[in-house]
């Protein structure tokens, strides 16, 4: 898909090693600590592909697919997460042939599901340093002075060039850096893409180490692609990852709004201020918020509830990423409440949940989904237009992207109900609302607006009840 259908899409990210395994009767132990191969394959996630598609997410973003090197005993342990690159133009057998990555886009496609496949063009991976030589193995980056910067390693992050030419990783696994100046390079990455997207059908990608590649590297790469394209700007400042919009490709991270969600609804008496600011920067630094990727966790940050156990909590964490402009990006185990911190605890094997699809989160993933899906139908301007706040205390934002608004708060579980008066609603007079949390109608008055009441810490969510579609089926129009 393209960047305009990108808008109405929602996505699941998964690390291929932990999702599932091949054989759904098999249990493997799968120890975080040990970072090695757990098990975790194509087929597998073809089989669960439904579990995902019952929380109503439409894309799932799959880890890195290339062969990657084989390491053991590293202190990093194996590549099972795909960042390791050895041969661009080999698969990783750990995870399946190239008849089970093909089997695995069909399925998903003949289930109106699409696959976003990670791509990282910044790096190879050695356990070599400084001593590192290209060869043979490494498939087309085999000349090592062409091909590669040479050795120094990026120790100072606001010096841009050093950022871009020197080397990510350590040690133990050196990431050499690729000579993505040199145009025997730039045109086998982009012909390596190009065939890469063709050739699995794949309908996005994600692109790792955006800022390690200089900003005009990538529009060549992205259009060759040809499909849509979210670029890793790993920053929290709106002003750097901005640039990147306007130079780079139209979809980013939005780690700025992830911050401002993970330290201001992490305990019930932080102020919601910052993620207001961090809204308003956004909005002023990006050419254009409604491409922005929005998550509360990932694979390369402690999960959110590694840190925050109220269930209030984190069910408006994940209502602020539904309630703004921008797509949402949900890290699989969310929904089975894992808990795991820094990497590599934060990459649990999923099938030592059950996958469980009673679970709490499970349930709410799938009302966030429908809400979003509800709201897409209801207006043609839904995936362009902007969220605005409309009212706004320390512990309460009020959250109007038409036609939905959504309050959401960090007061947790145990606070009291409270009622909160909501103006300028761009609702008419006498229109049936209802809250989709807790299922509960409300009419507005002569004016439009409406006091809501909030219960146990939740967010509450309004659609007209008109385009609640099947939310609330209790409740009719
Ligand atoms: C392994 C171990 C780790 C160990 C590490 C040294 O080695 O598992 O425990 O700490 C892959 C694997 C990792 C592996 C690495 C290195 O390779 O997944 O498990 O870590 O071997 C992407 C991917 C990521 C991947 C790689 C490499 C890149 O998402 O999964 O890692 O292909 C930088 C990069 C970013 C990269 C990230 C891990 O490192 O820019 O692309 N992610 C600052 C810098 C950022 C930097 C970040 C973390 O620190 O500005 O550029 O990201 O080092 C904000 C500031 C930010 C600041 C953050 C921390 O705070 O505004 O600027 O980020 O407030
Ligand atoms: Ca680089």
């Amino acid at each position: 898909f393209d960047d305009n259908a990108a808008r109405s899409k929602s996505v699941y990210q998964i690390v291929t090693d932990r999702f599932a395994l091949t054989s759904t009767t098999e249990s493997r132990t799968c120890n975080t600590d040990d970072k090695v191969y757990c098990g975790g394959t194509w087929k597998g996630t073809e089989e669960k592909l439904d579990y995902i598609r019952g929380m109503g997410f439409d894309t799932v973003w799959i880890s890195p697919i290339v062969q990657n090197i084989n390491v053991t005993n590293n202190k990093l342990g194996e590549a099972y997460h795909g960042y390791w690159t050895q041969d661009i133009n080999e698969l990783n057998s750990h995870f399946g042939t190239e008849a089970d990555l093909k089997s695995l886009v069909d399925t998903a496609h003949k289930k109106g599901m699409y696959i976003m496949v990670d791509v990282v063009v910044n790096h190879v991976a050695t356990t070599q340093a400084g001593n590192f030589a290209a060869d043979s193995t490494y498939g087309p980056f085999n000349v090592t002075s062409r091909d590669f910067h040479s050795f120094c390693w990026v120790k100072d992050y606001t010096n841009q060039t050093q950022v871009e030419t020197c080397w990510l990783g350590d040690e133990n696994v050196a990431l050499a850096d690729v000579n993505t100046e040199d145009t025997s390079v730039v045109s086998t990455y982009n012909t390596w893409i190009k065939n890469l997207v063709s050739t699995y059908a794949f309908d996005a990608i994600r692109i790792d180490t955006v800022k390690h590649v200089r900003q005009n590297f990538w529009p060549d790469f992205v259009s060759a692609a040809g499909v849509h394209a979210v670029g890793e700007v790993l920053d929290g400042d709106p002003a750097y990852i901005a640039a990147y919009q306007n130079k780079s490709m139209n979809s980013v991270f939005n780690y700025p709004l992830y911050y401002a969600i993970d330290s201001s609804f992490n305990s019930t008496d932080k102020s919601l201020s910052e993620v207001v600011s961090a809204l308003n920067a956004n909005k002023q630094q990006f050419r254009d918020t409604t491409l922005l990727g929005n998550f509360v966790s990932n694979h390369d940050n402690p999960r959110f509830e590694s840190h925050v156990s109220d269930t209030a909590l984190r069910k408006n964490a994940v209502a602020v990423i539904y309630g703004v402009e921008g797509i949402p990006y949900v890290y699989y185990g969310q929904e089975q409440g894992y808990t795991g911190g820094a990497d590599p605890a934060n990459r649990e094997a999923l099938w030592l949940s059950g996958y469980d699809e009673g679970k709490d989160m499970y349930t709410y993933f799938t009302t966030m989904n429908a809400i979003r899906s509800a709201a897409i139908n209801a207006s043609s301007t839904y995936n362009t237009n902007q969220a605005t706040i409309i009212g706004q205390d320390d512990h309460n934002l009020v959250i109007r992207k038409d036609p939905v608004i959504s309050i959401v708060t960090n007061r947790g579980s145990k606070a009291a109900t409270s009622s909160l008066s909501i103006t300028n609603t761009g609702f008419t007079s006498a229109t049936e609302l209802t809250d989709v949390i807790s299922c509960t109608a409300y009419t507005t008055d002569n004016k439009g607006a409406f006091t809501a009441s909030i219960k146990s810490g939740l967010p509450a969510i309004f659609l007209p009840t008109s385009q609640k579609g099947t939310l609330c089926s209790n409740i009719t129009a």
